[in-house]
C-alpha cells in the first residue's frame, strides 16, 4: 500500500530510470538497438526490479504516467544518439486497452522528433487475447505511423501461432527460456528452430533473448538466427556505458 502510494510519485521524484540492452547481429556482432528497461530506485527499498512493481502500476493506474515517461524518455535519448540505431520500448497490455495509446505516440514522435521507423513497441500476447479487437484495432493505427510492433517473450503463451496471424507484427522475441535450454535440451533445440521456420515463412525477423554465453550464440548461428539480445551482448547499463559502440558502430 505504502509501495504503491511511493510508486505514483515516482516519476515526479525523478525515482525512474531507464537501461538500455543492446540487441546485435550474430554474424558480425554489429549493435542494431537497444531495448529501454525501467529501473525504479526506490529512496528506502533501494533498486525495485520492474516485475515487482509494473505489476501494482498497471493495477494502480499508475502505468499510465510511468509508461508515458517511458516512452518519452527512450524517444528523446534515442532522438539524440550519435547514430541511428532502433529503440524497443515495452508497452503494457493496460495502456493498449485502456489508455490512448495512439495518441501518445503521436504526440511523442512529434515532440521529440525521432523517427518513427527507428521506434520498436514490445507487446506480450495477453493483451491480445483480453481484448483482441480493441488490440487489432490499435496496433493497426500505431503501424499506421510507422513504428513497428515486436512480439514479446514469444512461446510462453497459450496462442502464439494464431496469435502471429490476426495481428500486424513485424518481429518475433524468442523467450528466454528455449534461449537458456538450446545447448543441452534437444527439445529446446527444436523449439527455436522451429520459431525460425516460421519468421521465414512470415517474413518476420527473429531476435533470440537471454543469450549468456558463446555457446548458445554458436548455436543460435548455425541454426541461421541473425539477431541477438542477453549478457553476452551487454548487460541492461546506462546508455553513456555504451558510449563507443554508439559513436563506433550502427
Ligand atoms: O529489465 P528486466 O529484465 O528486469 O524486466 C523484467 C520485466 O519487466 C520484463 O518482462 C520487461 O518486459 C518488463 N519491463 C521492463 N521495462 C518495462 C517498461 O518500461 N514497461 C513495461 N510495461 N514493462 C517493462
Ligand atoms: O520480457 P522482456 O523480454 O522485456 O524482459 C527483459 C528482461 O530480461 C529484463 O529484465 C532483462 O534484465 C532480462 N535479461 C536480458 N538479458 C538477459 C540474459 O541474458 N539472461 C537473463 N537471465 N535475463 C536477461
Ligand atoms: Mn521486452
Ligand atoms: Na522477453
Amino acid at each position: 500500500r505504502q509501495l504503491e502510494q511511493d510508486l505514483r510519485r515516482a516519476e515526479e521524484r525523478g525515482e525512474l530510470q531507464l537501461l538500455y540492452q543492446p540487441q546485435a547481429e550474430v554474424a558480425s556482432g554489429r549493435i542494431r538497438g537497444f531495448e529501454a528497461l525501467l529501473r525504479w530506485r526506490h529512496p528506502e527499498r533501494g533498486m525495485i526490479p520492474p516485475d515487482l512493481f509494473v505489476p501494482l502500476a498497471e493495477a494502480s493506474g499508475a502505468i499510465m504516467p510511468i509508461g508515458a515517461w517511458v516512452l518519452r524518455q527512450a524517444c528523446a535519448e534515442a532522438a539524440a544518439w550519435p547514430r541511428p540505431l532502433d529503440i524497443a520500448v515495452n508497452i503494457s497490455p493496460v495502456q493498449i486497452l485502456h489508455g490512448d495509446l495512439v495518441a501518445l505516440v503521436t504526440e511523442t514522435l512529434r515532440e521529440t522528433g525521432l523517427d518513427p521507423a527507428r521506434l520498436e513497441l514490445e507487446v506480450t500476447e495477453g493483451v491480445l487475447i483480453r481484448d483482441g479487437a480493441q488490440a487489432l484495432g490499435v496496433l493497426t493505427r500505431l503501424k499506421a505511423l510507422g513504428v513497428r510492433v515486436a512480439m514479446d517473450d514469444f512461446g510462453t503463451g497459450y496462442s502464439s501461432l494464431s496469435t502471429l496471424r490476426a495481428f500486424p507484427f513485424d518481429k518475433i522475441k524468442v523467450d528466454r527460456s528455449f534461449v537458456r535450454d538450446l545447448d543441452t535440451s534437444p527439445e529446446a533445440a527444436a523449439i527455436v528452430r522451429a520459431v525460425l521456420g516460421l519468421g521465414r515463412g512470415l517474413g518476420l525477423p527473429v531476435i533470440a533473448e537471454g543469450v549468456e554465453t558463446e555457446a548458445q550464440r554458436q548455436a543460435l548461428a548455425a541454426i541461421d538466427c541473425a539477431a541477438i539480445q542477453g549478457y553476452l551482448i551487454g548487460r541492461p547499463a546506462p546508455i553513456g556505458s555504451f558510449g563507443t559502440a554508439l559513436g563506433r558502430l550502427g
